[in-house]
This record gives structure tokens, sequence and C-alpha cells, in this order.
């Protein structure tokens, strides 16, 4: 690994957390796998030699518990998720250059000759400790088979995971007041022998580690925690039969968040097995100079950024380089909930006739890669005809259409020196977006160049030029280029959109397969009239979906009330589901005169800098335009927003609020937003910072 800019000379290797094979792929789970797509397409299009692998997580108390449910096998459950899956990544074009599951042969023989070689180094040892079990059932209860108290925050939490208070990972044995999800009876606790991986030797290995750690803040900011503190040891074994045998004991298997990882390289095996090593050598990948990106949701950076890479460390693999850590997703406004049918699922979607390019766009664009994202039609509906449309789709269009009405196609002339640098410019912003680990800024160099675009066309207006013109040709030659380039440039996130864009420009080759470069490559000279890129939605369509949606969460809430205990199908563990769950705050009694509310003097602001105020967990300092004058803000949104991308963003201030001082920074009013993810307050129109709020 190297920390060079990319493309580096060193094998890359993208990865997505693996989808457990546990239910229905809806479309708030598709953020990271779009996510990890867009990016391993870009760093391809930078010349980057690229591996992008994933697979499905088929081990584990979270299939197990939901086959038992059925009344099937684990095997046969999660084998039959698992090919859902497989079928559903490509139609959203999630091209993986492999996809596996973690219960083949490649992945059982790697998983257990990593364990091997953890205890030949020493890393292993055996302790006993007490389990829960259920004397009822007469069974062990690892994991998800019990629920109890978290014994750090007091909330109620799963067998291995502070699920909706914390979010701490627990061990075998922590959890307070077991309960047992197979009968419902209290559980009791006995002792017995497990494995433990002795994390804790590796404790300045990983200080150093989480020190040169690339991706998102929030990926290196959260783990300091757990690293500096008291690293405990990690229990790797557990009392089923369902997963990876611990090699040489018949009455054990690993711990699934063991064999979950090793995935990563196992899929890249298979990889190489199939292109050969000389097309991508994993070996070299994982064991010599790889640079190694996870892409994953922020409730699973703890197992990424501690417990992997000491596995890794340990057994002689190559760290990660660099962990995205993406923010949460939620559907107008609350959590998706796969119990409650609180969730537009992935083929649902595409049944509407959508294509993937839009939800694509609005997946990676509509925030930064840590913000927590709002999925709503409406909003969906507003980008898609906004941006999509009116400025991609519009431009290409009505360039294309210019230039093969009345030239043919590419007009004979030189692309123009300025025209050339803006195009290097967007070409320099996708660069940096990789750089940045920001999908976002990846999309947005291309519809910054396709808006340019468009004011290009408007301020030279070629329609009132004589055909004989010079000009006119030098106006259309440039457009015709802009919109290549941007062909180019928005493949990794609209590649569907982009293959039509570059057959209507009559290149042949692959859009996939081009270079960067090939932004800035001569125009074919031909080509007949363009088609459109993408379509408006009407208003009625945004209508009758909400309808559509209102209509099942009724249903199903109804349906749920019947059944409390509903366990969750969570593909990707599905924390925005407790998000659901949590009780709305009653509506205050008392009411206010409308002079109370005229005391409030709010404005909108925009951000102009922001960053987080060190030895403070939660805090950030913000630097706001308020029209009338610049205030510093002081706000607890560090870990919930990526700070450095707040720049930009319009929010809402109380401008009158009595100053106050945290952590020795003063703050001079204060920022509106929803809710314990503080999901900030914006305006969607145009008013400008300092316009009152009323
Ligand atoms: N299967 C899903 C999750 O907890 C889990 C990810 C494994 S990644 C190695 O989000
Ligand atoms: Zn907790």
């Amino acid at each position: 690994m190297s920390h060079e800019d990319f493309p580096t000379e060193h094998p890359a290797v993208v990865t997505c957390g693996l989808p457990y094979a546990n239910g229905d792929l809806h479309i708030g789970h598709l953020r990271t796998y779009v996510g990890g797509d867009i990016y391993s397409r870009a760093l391809k299009r930078l010349g980057q030699q690229t591996a992008f692998v994933c697979g499905s997580d088929m081990h584990g108390t979270p299939v197990a518990v939901n086959a038992a449910e059925e009344g099937v096998t684990p095997e046969e459950f999660a084998l039959r998720h698992h090919e859902q899956y497989e079928d559903t990544f490509p139609k959203f074009d999630v091209d993986f250059d492999n996809y596996g599951h973690t219960d083949d042969a490649t992945n059982t023989e790697t998983t257990q000759e990593i364990v091997r070689t953890l205890e030949e180094e020493g890393y292993v040892y055996e302790k006993e400790i007490p389990v829960a079990y259920d004397p009822d059932a007469d069974q062990w209860l690892p994991d998800r088979f019990v629920e109890g108290t978290c014994p750090y925050c007091g909330e109620h939490a799963r067998g291995d995971e502070c699920d909706e208070g914390c979010g701490r990972h627990l061990e075998p044995g922590e959890i307070e007041d077991p309960v047992s999800t197979v009968t419902g009876n209290p559980a009791e606790y006995r002792n017995r022998e497990h494995k433990f991986f002795a994390v804790s030797d590796l404790q300045e290995y990983l200080g150093e580690f989480i020190d040169r750690l690339e991706g998102t803040s929030n990926a290196q900011n959260q783990p300091r925690e757990w690293i500096e503190g008291e690293l405990q040891d990690w229990c790797i074994t557990r009392d089923m039969d369902w997963g990876i045998d611990y090699p040489g004991e018949d009455d054990l298997v690993l711990y699934v968040w063991v064999d979950a990882p090793i995935e990563y390289i196992s899929s890249t095996k298979q990889y190489t097995d199939r292109v050969g090593a000389d097309a991508f050598d994993w070996e070299r990948a994982w064991r010599e100079d790889g640079e190694v990106v996870h892409i994953i949701g922020r409730d699973i950076i703890q197992h990424h950024t501690v417990f992997w890479p000491a596995m890794l460390r340990a057994s002689g693999y190559v760290e990660p380089r660099a962990v995205m850590a993406s923010g949460f997703i939620t559907l107008e406004g609350k959590g998706f909930s796969t119990s409650r049918n609180r969730a537009v699922w992935a083929e649902e979607y595409l049944d509407e006739g959508f294509r993937p390019d839009l939800l694509r766009y609005y997946l990676a664009t509509n925030g930064g890669f840590q913000q927590d994202v709002d999925f709503s039609w409406a909003r969906f509906r507003e980008r898609v005809n906004n941006e999509l449309v009116g400025t991609v789709g519009n431009f290409a269009y009505r360039s294309l259409l210019f230039a093969a009405r009345e030239f043919g196609g590419t007009p004979d002339a030189a692309l123009s020196a300025d025209v050339r640098e803006r195009i290097e410019t967007a070409m320099a912003e996708f660069e940096a977006g990789v750089n940045d680990y920001s999908v976002r800024d990846v999309g947005d160099a291309a519809v910054r160049l396709a808006q340019f675009g468009n004011e290009y066309i408007q301020r030279n207006e070629p329609w009132k030029l004589g055909d004989d013109d010079p000009e006119k040709a030098q106006v259309i030659r440039d457009c015709v280029q802009l919109a290549k380039a941007v062909a180019v440039l928005f493949e990794p996130v609209t590649p569907e959109a982009a293959e039509r864009l570059w057959a209507d420009l009559n290149e042949d080759g692959d859009v996939h397969g081009v270079g960067l470069d090939a932004a800035l490559d001569a125009p074919v000279a031909t080509f007949e009239e363009p088609t459109e890129l993408f379509e408006k939605i009407p208003e009625e369509r945004v209508e009758e979906l909400n309808e559509k949606l209102d209509a099942r969460v009724e249903a199903s809430a109804a349906a749920d009330d019947a059944d409390e205990t509903a366990a969750d199908g969570d593909v990707a563990a599905d924390e925005s589901d407790a998000a659901a769950a949590a009780d709305l705050e009653p509506l205050a009694d008392e009411r206010i005169g409308f002079e109370d509310f005229q005391e409030l003097d709010i404005r909108v602001g925009e951000i102009v800098a922001a960053e987080g105020i060190e030895g403070a967990d939660k805090l950030a300092k913000l630097t706001v335009d308020i029209g009338l004058e610049e205030r510093q803000i002081v706000a607890g949104i560090k870990q919930l927003h990526d700070v450095d991308s707040l720049p930009g963003t319009k929010i809402v201030v109380v401008a009158n609020l009595e100053k106050a001082e945290l952590f020795g920074v003063e703050s001079n009013g204060m920022l509106l937003a929803a809710g314990d993810q503080a999901d900030l307050l914006t305006t969607h129109g145009d008013a400008v910072p300092g316009t009152k709020i009323q």
C-alpha cells in the first residue's frame, strides 16, 4: 500500500460491506453498493488497476434466526437470498468483478488458513466465559439468540451489538438481563471455554494504523476512543452448527465477523482465478502492496478499523488504505424498516420503470458520503427533473441536435482554448473527488461541466449566427467536445446514460473502458440526431408513489401491531429501523402567541467554513454567512456530518439567541436541525443568506 495519490502503480481492491443473506434489498441498502461501484469505476477511469469485490454474508445468527423462523435450513435460506442479490446488483449497474459468498470453498479455506496463522503466531488463547443458555430449548444462545440490556449505555441491545444505543460490539457474556429470543424466557449464563483473539497485543499497531487510515473522517475519528481505551480481546468462536468450523474443534464455529471480511480476500482470489494473475494478482494485492479501500455503512466502522486490521496484521496481509463509511438513509424523514415494510424495495423501484441511473445519481450526490441522506419521491423527482433532465440531458440534447442538423456531426474547427481549460478543470475535479474519497464530487464534476455547457451555448447563441460565420462552427465544435467529456466524466455515476450518449456521438469502443483523457479526444465527425438521455417525472407520479408507500406502511403497521416481536430482516444491519421504532416526542400542550414567535430572529445562513473542535467529540465550529455579517456558531454535529463537505450548505439559524461558550469556543447563534441525527434544516428555493424566516 502507498499513500500516493491515485492512480498508483499498485493494484487496488475496492470492497463493499457484505450484505447478510437474509432479506430483500431496499434502496437504502444500495447506497454503499452504488457508492462502491462509482468509486471503483472512477478509479479504473484514472487508470488504476482495480478489483471491485464483494459477496453475500451467509453465516451468523442474522441468517440462522431468520431461517429458523421460516423453518428452513440456514444454508437453503442464505443461498436463496445470495442468488437474489447476485441478480439484483447488476440491474443497478453495480458491477462487481467478483461476487462470491462466505460459505463457499474458497472462503472456508482462506478463513481456516488465517485462523491457523493467528494460532501459530500466538494470537489465540482459550478462556472460560459465561455464555447465555436457554434451558427450555436446551441450546446455547449466541449473538442474536439473546437480547438484554447494554452494560455500557443501558439501552436494549442484541447479544453482540448495542444496536439501539451506543452502537458498541458486545462480547458474549456482556449483555445484562439476558432473554432468549428462541423462547422469550430469561436466559442463564453457563461457563464454557471459547477462543479469543488477542487484539490488545496489537494496540500500539492499531494506534499507528488509525493515524494513517484514509477515507471518510468518521472512520478515523470514531475508533480512536476504542483503540486508545481499554482494548478488549475478541471472542472468535460460537456455539453453533452454522458457520465455518474452527479448525480442529467439532463443536465450535467461527464468529461470523471473522469469516465475513475474509471474503474480501477470497472474492479477490476468485477474480484472479477467473482472469489470471497477469490481469489481477490477488496475492500481490493482499500480501504485498495493494491499495485496499473498504466501503461500508457507518454502523460497522469498529469491525473494519479495529478487528479486521488486527487480523490482517497478525496474519501477514496488507492493511486497508482507506475506509469510507456512509451515513444512514431515511425515507421521507424516518428510518427504513424492513419489518414494517417501510421501504422502497430495489426490485420495486425497477418495476416502477425507473432507470438505475436516476437512483444512482440521487444516492451518490444528495449529500456527502458520511452525511445522512433522506429519500423522498418528491426530492427524487426534483433532482431528476432539474439536474439530470434540466442540466445534463438538456445540454447534451440541444448541442448534439444542433450539431447533427446543421453540421451532420462535429463541425470542422479546433477546440477553443478556454473550453479545453474548462474540461481540464472538470477532469481535475474528478480526480480530486477520487483522492478525497468523495463520490459526490466525482458526480458533481460532470454536472457542473454540463451546466457550463448550457451557459456557454446560451451566451454564444449559435442559433443567431449565420451559416458561414466561423463562430457558429466553433461554438458547436466546443459543445460537442463538452458533451463527450460529460459522457466520460459521468459514466461512473450514470453508466447507462453515458453509454447512450456515447452511441449518440457515434463513438465506437466502450465508454466504460476509456480513460479520463478520452474527454479531450477529438469527437467523431459525423453523427445523427440524438436521443433524450433522461425523462422528466411528472408530479402525479410522485403522488401516486407516495400513496402506494403510505398504504403499504399502514397495512403493515396494522399487521405489525399484532406481532410486535417480528424479527427484522437486515441485509446490512438496518440501524435506521431503530429510528422508525423511536417514539416521537408528544406535541407541546401549551400554545404561544404570534408575538412570542416573532421575537425569534431566524435567518437563512450559508456555511462558509467548518472544522471539528479538537478534544470535543461532537462539536464543530462553523463560520456562517447570515447576509449582514458572518457568525461563528458551535454545533454538536461533528460525528453526524462530514464536516469538510459542509461549506456551501445553506442552513437555518436563530440569530438572536444569547451568546454561549462551548468547550471554550464562543457560539454566536444556533443552527436548526432535526432529531438525534441532526438533519440540517435548509431552504429549497433561492433564498439568499440573511433572508428572514417567518
Ligand atoms: N454482513 C452486514 C452489516 O452488518 C454485515 C457486513 C459484513 S462486512 C465484512 O452491515
Ligand atoms: Zn450501548
